[in-house]
């Protein structure tokens, strides 16, 4: 008989980080606002949440990484990234864009911590407010839920 592990939404006792970058705060701030609504809605005590604001999406990587070492392996902790990077005049953008969602990756495989991935990385301002809480949803309260399901289901690995 073939069985089936998977994780639950309840962020009841799970403690997050939500690390927002300052660049098109405008935006980020939807996607922080989405991300806190979503881990209270899914039973986590707001007290239990923190935001630390970097100035751009390019720092959230490095950030993740001094805050996931604090935390020394505690069981049931998770970092929520948030950003917006819009594609410019120049090839800032794509560095940036393309480095930090490496940057992410790389720091959730090396320490084992989930970090959900809620950078935007959009071709206009249009396409970020529909990602911010509208047409699209909100992708910050997508990326906290995805770190809910995998704190859940590595609690159920063991
Ligand atoms: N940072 C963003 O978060 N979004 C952007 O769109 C962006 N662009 O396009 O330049 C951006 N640049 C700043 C970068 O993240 C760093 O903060 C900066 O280079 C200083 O290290």
């Amino acid at each position: 008989m073939s069985s089936i592990i998977e994780g639950n939404l309840v962020a009841t006792g799970l403690e997050t980080v939500i690390i927002a970058s300052r660049f098109n705060s405008f935006i980020v701030e939807k996607l922080v606002d989405g991300a806190k609504d979503a881990l209270v809605r899914h039973g986590a005590d707001a007290s239990t949440i923190t935001v630390v604001w970097v100035p751009g999406a390019w720092e959230i990587p490095l950030v993740a990484q001094h805050v996931i070492q604090q935390k020394k392996g505690k069981v049931g902790f998770g970092v929520v990234a948030v950003g917006c990077v819009i594609r410019g005049g120049t090839d800032h953008y794509a560095h940036v864009s393309g480095e930090v969602q490496k940057g992410i990756a790389q720091v959730s495989w090396q320490t084992g911590v989930p970090i959900g991935n809620g950078v935007l990385t959009v071709e206009s301002l249009e396409q970020a407010i529909e990602r911010a809480g509208s047409k699209m949803g909100n992708k910050g309260a997508e990326a906290a839920l995805a770190v809910v399901e995998t704190l859940n289901v590595l609690k159920a690995l063991g």
